[in-house]
């Protein structure tokens, strides 16, 4: 073990003696960055805002314990929204497979409710989440009742989430709650997962149950690099051939329509966008089987050699077929974001074919390719801005001068030179989102989620006007090395690493603290189904059985 390890080791224990000092109310507080002391089994992941607990504790059992709605929340038995989520919360809550009758019950204190209440005068039930919603929440656990306080169902999801992971075993087996007032939002509005379907497919199953563990980490979107070079499982109704011919098997490694209806849906019930991503001109090999025509065919001297290069910017085909496909993704992806891509555009086959060059020379854009990148770019975003939907690009888009419109948020994922990135982005008065500290296939022997964690993703030297355009960020797992089988332990709890920085308070960064809390968050996940990957030796309680 090295010395480095060995401090910090030490160093929890310390913190986990010095941090359970209560004040002289019996109250245990915790200011925003500072020690406080939980439980053995409770940990809070994402850390809320503001959060103080006291010893006095209540017990709940499954026979009495209901949520319900507020007698004066906006929101009633209706919202099958909520329904849905005060069902997954009991049964986390009770986990009822292992539930043993608790035989004092009648002798303890017991909370049987939790009153959730809506206050907007719509509660949103049955929208969908956007950048704009409130997700802010105060949650107060107190005799004779739990109280649930939300703007509307955003907040109310993510409060049920903390709700639940205040929930502990006592050394009975009771399951017990302690007074607790929580009053939290998250710090920033983007909180999201890249998954990549395209390098390897990923089954529905796999999908479904990380966007259940992305509401465990109060993550809120869901960005679905869904196609790319190596397939195409998107099944279009406008282009059925693309995954005819593009997906790796055109009946069992493609997203039908009731299949992608599916992920927004589970997605919305758990307050999660579904920003879909369709990359051009670049990555874009397993469009072209499909859709004859589309791509560039590649030269070698004076003839095609047979291969195929990025979408072919110079043909009015090109954007016919881009007009109608936009206009079907338009309406089957209900957020007000689509993706278009437009990162790491090969240039050697424009290069190589005469029709292009030729192209090049009437627009006057000499052997600048970048020039044609952008040309192609701008008429896409034509194409799409007609359809209503804003757009997220990658960056190259931005530093290649193409015109955006105003509400464009750019992604930053080239982590050299990252911080004059964000200084120019933000400086153009664009939103932008940070992936590039979080590329999770890259994976190392170690605790790799602490340098995660240690990223401020304000610490570019801008103003404060330019650091408030810095919305969030992603987490992206790439798929050429990781499918069905390794997804994900892979990205858990590594992604809880990012969930952190991204919703609480930037002075919450005591790596020992986390270390601790993430522990025992990851055998919440495993509790929960969810195969999350160990940070370091150990065991979980569940483990005795
Ligand atoms: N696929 C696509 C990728 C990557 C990008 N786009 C990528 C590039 C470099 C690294 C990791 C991922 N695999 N479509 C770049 C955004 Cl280090």
């Amino acid at each position: 073990m090295s010395t480095m390890r060995a401090l910090t080791l030490i160093a929890i224990l310390f913190g986990t003696i010095l941090s359970t000092v209560p004040d002289c109310n019996g109250w245990l507080f915790q200011r925003v960055g500072e020690k406080y002391r939980e439980s053995e089994e409770v940990s809070l992941w994402p850390l809320p805002q503001k959060y103080k607990t006291n010893p006095a504790a209540f017990k709940l059992s499954p026979f009495s314990f209901r949520f319900v709605h507020a007698k004066d929340s906006s929101a009633g038995p209706s919202c099958s929204l909520l329904q849905n989520a005060f069902r997954r919360y009991f049964n986390y809550i009770f986990d009822l497979k292992k539930q043993r009758e608790n035989q004092d019950k009648a002798l303890e204190s017991e909370l049987t409710e939790l009153q959730v209440q809506i206050t907007s005068s719509d509660p949103e039930c049955d929208g969908y989440p956007s950048l704009k919603s409130d997700e802010s929440y105060q949650l107060s656990v107190d005799q004779p009742a739990a109280v649930l306080k939300a703007l509307n169902v955003w907040g109310a999801l993510r409060g049920l989430e903390t709700f639940s992971q205040l929930v502990y075993k006592d050394n009975y087996g009771a399951v017990t709650i302690n007074k607790t007032d929580v009053s939290d939002f998250p710090r920033f509005a983007h909180r999201g997962i890249l998954l990549d379907s395209s390098r390897h497919f990923l089954p529905l199953k796999v999908i479904l149950a990380n966007l259940e563990a992305m509401a465990m980490n109060k993550f809120n979107v869901f960005h679905w690099h869904i196609v790319d070079d190596n397939s195409f499982p998107f099944m279009s109704q406008t282009f059925p051939d693309i995954s005819q011919r593009g997906a790796y098997h055109p009946y069992t490694h493609v997203y039908t329509p009731a299949d992608v209806k599916m992920v927004i849906e589970f997605a919305r019930m758990r307050g999660i966008r579904v920003v879909a991503e369709f990359d051009t001109p670049g990555h874009t090999r397993s469009w072209g089987a499909g859709q004859p025509g589309l791509l560039t065919p590649c030269y070698s001297g004076s003839s095609p050699s047979g291969t195929f290069g990025p979408v072919n910017p110079i043909l009015n085909s090109t954007y016919d077929f881009m007009t109608s496909f936009f206009k079907e993704i338009s309406t089957v992806f209900p957020d007000a974001y689509i993706h278009l891509g437009g990162d790491e555009v090969d240039f050697s086959c424009w290069k190589s074919n005469p029709d292009v060059q030729k192209f090049m020379a009437q627009q006057g854009f000499g052997q600048d390719f970048k020039k044609l990148e952008s040309y192609y770019i701008q008429r896409l975003l034509d194409i799409v801005k007609a359809t209503n939907k804003g757009y997220m690009v990658w960056q190259e888009v931005f530093d290649n001068g193409v015109k955006l419109k105003a509400d464009t948020v750019v992604e930053v994922w080239i982590n050299s030179n990252l911080e004059k990135e964000l200084l120019n982005v933000t400086g153009a008065g664009f939103d932008t989102i940070l992936a590039a500290p979080w590329y999770l296939d890259y994976i190392s022997y170690g605790q790799d989620w602490q340098q995660y964690y240690k990223v401020e993703p304000l610490s570019f030297n801008g103003t404060a006007e330019q650091k408030k355009l810095v919305i969030g960020g992603e987490a992206c797992l790439w798929g050429e090395y990781v499918d069905a089988t390794n997804l994900t332990p892979r990205l858990w709890p590594r992604a809880s690493a990012v969930a952190e920085r991204l919703w609480s308070d930037e002075n919450v960064k005591d790596i020992g603290d986390a270390y601790t809390r993430l522990t025992k968050h990851r055998c919440r996940m495993l509790r929960r189904g969810i195969p999350a990957e160990p940070l370091f030796v150990g065991f979980c309680p569940e483990e005795y059985g």
